[in-house]
């Protein structure tokens, strides 16, 4: 739910300030993305000052969405009025340098579950399936048109993280406001073939490694994988193309939760989590440090493989049991 204050408090931010910095959270997705640009979209067009942040750049298969080529990824020396963050459930997803942004407000619009409030201004909606979902009823809410393009961006962000619908997260709200959204975007098949039919053969030996790793427990309720920075090298790939790739273990026939290690330096791991029904993993990934959502979440850690994934697997033995 978003409460009217908080729109007013909005609106009046955006009325009386010039410069904004918009953030995305790093290992970016669609959902951010789609986000931070249609914001992007709107200030520009009402005569705004707006910049849009991402610490790791645009993957490839983003590239499709419209003003991706303006997404920096430095921190400028100047400063901004409104530091605006979207899709980041806490400080660390926004990148190490952010502490270098010089910014009078921070506002803080979010859809995760585990989000630590971080902002002066904090509109979060766990309910929402994504935060493109969000965004277009704090649109609707501040009188906001949503144009073509605002519907195109709002859109993808929402097939992506509902897994084009299919996730626990999508609600009737959900498909209503997709539907709004159909009606102006582009077209949802147009989004749908850039988002999943549009695979380098790269991408495609790099799932068969990962599934090649595949390791099955507790008479295969836990699905297990692993990508090395060997497999990126091998495949002619990079840690962008893994986006996704937990899929795969996560639709084996009676897996409730999947585990992906994903090496992001020597014995440096990304680890990702996803679950079927309801097994919480968000409260899994807090005990390591990271977030989630009650299906979605992940977290960093450092050591050996063996040691992290012994620990990671019995974490999620325990959540099972
Ligand atoms: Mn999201």
């Amino acid at each position: 739910m978003i409460d009217t204050k908080s729109v007013n408090e909005l609106k009046s931010l955006i009325r009386n300030n010039t410069t904004f910095f918009i953030l995305s959270h790093v290992n970016p997705e669609p959902d951010t993305i789609g986000a931070a640009l249609s914001l992007y979209h709107y200030l520009k067009g009402i005569d705004k000052r707006p910049v849009v942040y991402n610490a790791d750049g645009i993957p490839g298969f983003m590239k499709f969405m419209q003003y991706s080529d303006v997404i920096r990824t430095a921190i400028p020396h100047g400063k901004f009025d409104i530091a605006i963050s979207v899709d980041a459930g806490g400080l660390d997803m926004l990148g190490d340098d952010f502490d270098k942004l010089k910014r009078d407000k921070t506002v803080n619009i979010d859809h995760h579950r585990t989000n630590t409030m971080f902002g002066d201004l904090n509109i979060v909606d766990p309910c929402a399936s994504a935060v493109c979902e969000l965004l277009y009823t704090l649109f609707k809410k501040m009188g906001i048109r949503i144009d073509g393009t605002i519907s195109s961006l709002l859109l993808t962000g929402i097939i992506y993280d509902t897994g084009s619908f299919r996730y626990r997260n999508t609600t009737a709200r959900t498909l209503r406001i997709a539907s709004e959204l159909v009606k102006r975007s582009h077209g949802i098949s147009d989004i749908a073939e850039r988002l999943y039919e549009n695979q380098s053969i790269g991408r495609l030996r790099l799932i068969e490694k990962m599934i090649d790793t595949i390791e099955l427990s507790m008479d295969g309720r836990i699905a297990s994988s692993v990508l090395t920075r060997d497999m990126y090298d091998a495949t002619g790939t990079t840690r962008e193309d893994a986006e996704g790739l937990i899929d795969y273990p996560k639709s084996i026939s009676g897996v409730a939760v999947a585990v992906l290690f994903r090496e992001t330096e020597d014995n440096r791991y990304k680890v990702s989590l996803r679950s079927k029904s309801n097994v919480d993993v968000a409260e899994i990934a807090e005990k390591f440090g990271g977030g989630g959502h009650t299906n979605a979440a992940g977290f960093t850690v450092s050591g050996r493989l063996m040691d992290i994934k012994n620990e990671v697997l019995n974490s999620v033995l325990e959540r099972l049991t």
